[in-house]
C-alpha cells in the first residue's frame, strides 16, 4: 500500500524528508559512530571520519539529485520525436554487507526511495545495530510507513525470501562473490533488475617514477583501513622493479609502526576483524600463503591486546613477498589485513598478472608520467581506477566492477535509474 502513495509523493516532498534523514544522521553522529565501532569492531575514528558521515551524505546527495533532472529527448530526423519516462519498479530488495554497515546500506536505500521505490531492506546479521537506529531516524524524520522495511535476520533465511519474493522486482546487492552468484541464480528466471556489487583482489601499480612519498602514505591506507575489510582495497601490491627494494624496506618499517588494539583508542590504527569466522578464514589464507612459498616480512600472526579487548578477533597487518602471481593467495580475495608485494620489469609482464584474477573491481595506479597512467588504466580491466590517489570519491561516478565483481553500477544517475523502469515514448511529427 506504501508504494503507489510514495512513488506518487512529488520529487521535493521526498527530497525533504530525505534531508531530514540526512540532518538527524548527523545530529546522531556520535551515537551511530560508537554503534558502528562496537559492533564492528573498525576503529571509532574511522567510522566517525568517514562511515557515518557518509550514510549522511547518501541521503543528502539522493535528495538533491531528484531535485535536478531533465529526461532525455531524441529527435528522429523530421518524422518523430522520443522522449524517455521514468517510473519507479516498485518495491524493491537491498542487501548489504557487514563492512561498511551503516554506509553501504543507505548508499542502496537511498536512491530506491528518492527514485520512489520501496524498499524492504536488510542489514547483515553480523553488523545490525546501525541499521536499527536507522529506522528510528527514519520514522522521526516522517519517512511515511511501509516505504522502508527494514527486516533483520540470516542471509539463507531473510535474504533468501528477499530475493525470492515475486512482488519484490529488483534486488541491490553488496556481498560476497559466491553470494551474489546465488542471488544471480535466483533472481535469473523471473528477470528480477539485478545490481551486483561483490569481492575485488585489487592490484596497487607502483612505477618507479611515482611520488615515493606519497604512494607510501596512501599505500599504508589502501592496504589496511577497516583492518582490509573493504571491496576496494589494493591488496595486491606490484612494484616496478628498479624500486622493489627500496618500497619493501619502507614499506614494512611504516606496517609496523601501526597500532592494533581497541577500536575505541584514537591512536589505533587496525581494529578487529569482524567475526570469529572471518578471522579464522584469513588466518588460514596466512598459513596458505606460507604453503605456497610467502616469505612473511610483517605481521603475520594474531594479536591479544590486554585489557577490554582480550578475548577479540586481532590480527597484525600482513605484508608477504615471495609468491607467484597465479597462487591462491593471490587469486582469491582474502579481506583482511593482509597484502602481498610483487615486483615487475614492464607494463606487458604488469598487465599479465594485474589482469589474471577473476575480479575487476578497482586498480590503484603510481606514476608521474601521464601517458603511461592514461595507458595502463585503460588496459586493467577494473571498472573503478584511481591514479595517485586511492578512495577518492565522487558520488556522481559509476561505482562498480567488471568479471566477478560484479553486475552494473551503482553511484549517481546510474543508481537512480536502476530503481526506475525506463520508458521510450515517440511521437510522429
Ligand atoms: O558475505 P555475504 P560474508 C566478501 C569477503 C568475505 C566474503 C564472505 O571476501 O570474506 O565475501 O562474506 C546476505 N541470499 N565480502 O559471508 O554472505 C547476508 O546476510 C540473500 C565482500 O559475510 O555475501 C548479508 O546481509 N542474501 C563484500 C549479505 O548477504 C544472503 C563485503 C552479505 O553477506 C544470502 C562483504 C542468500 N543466500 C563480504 N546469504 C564487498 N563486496 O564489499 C547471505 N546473504
Amino acid at each position: 500500500m506504501a508504494f503507489p502513495g510514495w512513488s506518487a509523493t512529488p520529487a521535493e516532498k521526498r527530497s525533504q524528508i530525505m534531508l531530514k534523514i540526512a540532518s538527524m544522521i548527523e545530529s546522531r553522529m556520535t551515537e551511530l559512530t560508537e554503534a558502528e565501532c562496537l559492533d564492528n569492531g573498525k576503529p571509532l575514528w574511522l567510522a566517525r571520519a568517514v562511515d557515518i558521515p557518509r550514510a549522511r551524505d547518501n541521503f543528502k546527495f539522493f535528495a538533491t539529485a531528484i531535485l535536478h533532472e531533465a529526461n532525455e529527448a531524441h529527435q528522429t530526423d523530421h518524422t518523430a520525436i522520443n522522449y524517455t519516462y521514468y517510473t519507479p519498479v516498485g518495491v524493491v530488495g537491498c542487501i548489504s554487507p557487514w563492512n561498511l554497515p551503516l554506509y553501504l546500506f543507505t548508499w542502496k536505500i537511498a536512491p530506491a526511495i528518492a527514485a520512489g521505490c520501496c524498499v524492504v531492506a536488510k542489514p547483515s546479521e553480523v553488523t545490525p545495530m546501525t541499521a536499527y537506529l536507522l529506522s528510528e531516524i527514519c520514522k522521526d524524520a516522517g519517512l511515511p510507513a511501509g516505504v522502508l522495511n527494514i527486516v533483520h535476520g540470516l542471509g539463507p533465511k531473510v535474504g533468501n525470501a528477499i530475493t525470492e519474493h515475486p512482488d519484490i522486482k529488483a534486488i541491490s546487492f553488496t556481498g560476497g562473490t559466491k553470494t551474489g552468484a546465488e542471488i544471480a541464480r535466483k533472481a535469473a528466471p523471473v528477470f528480477k533488475k539485478l545490481s551486483l556489487e561483490l569481492g575485488g583482489k585489487n592490484p596497487n601499480i607502483i612505477f618507479a617514477d611515482c611520488d615515493f612519498d606519497a604512494m607510501l602514505k596512501t599505500t599504508i591506507q589502501s592496504s589496511f583501513s577497516n583492518q582490509g575489510q573493504i571491496c576496494l582495497c589494493g591488496s595486491r601490491i606490484f612494484v616496478e622493479e628498479s624500486i622493489y627494494e627500496k618500497f619493501k624496506s619502507a614499506f614494512v618499517e611504516r606496517v609496523k609502526e601501526l597500532k592494533v588494539g581497541d577500536p575505541l583508542l584514537e591512536d589505533t590504527r587496525v581494529g578487529a576483524i569482524v567475526s570469529k569466522p572471518h578471522f579464522e578464514k584469513i588466518l588460514s589464507y596466512i598459513e596458505l600463503a606460507k604453503e605456497e612459498g610467502g616469505t612473511i616480512l610483517a605481521g603475520g600472526n594474531a594479536v591479544v591486546p590486554e585489557g577490554r579487548c582480550s578475548n577479540g578477533y586481532f590480527i597484525e597487518p600482513t605484508v608477504i613477498d615471495g609468491l607467484p602471481y597465479t597462487c591462491r593467495t593471490n587469486q582469491e580475495e582474502i579481506f583482511g589485513p593482509v597484502v602481498t608485494i610483487t615486483s615487475f620489469k614492464n607494463e606487458e609482464e604488469l598487465l599479465e598478472m594485474a589482469n589474471s584474477t577473476m575480479y575487476g573491481l578497482s586498480a590503484t595506479i603510481w606514476t608521474t608520467n601521464l601517458q603511461k597512467a592514461h595507458r595502463v588504466a585503460h588496459n586493467v580491466h577494473s571498472g573503478i581506477i584511481w591514479i595517485n590517489c586511492w578512495l577518492l570519491r565522487d558520488l556522481r561516478t559509476p561505482f562498480g566492477g567488471m568479471k566477478s565483481s560484479g553486475v552494473g553500477r551503482e553511484g549517481g544517475f546510474e543508481a537512480l535509474n536502476f530503481f526506475r523502469e525506463i520508458k521510450n515514448i515517440c511521437i510522429k511529427l
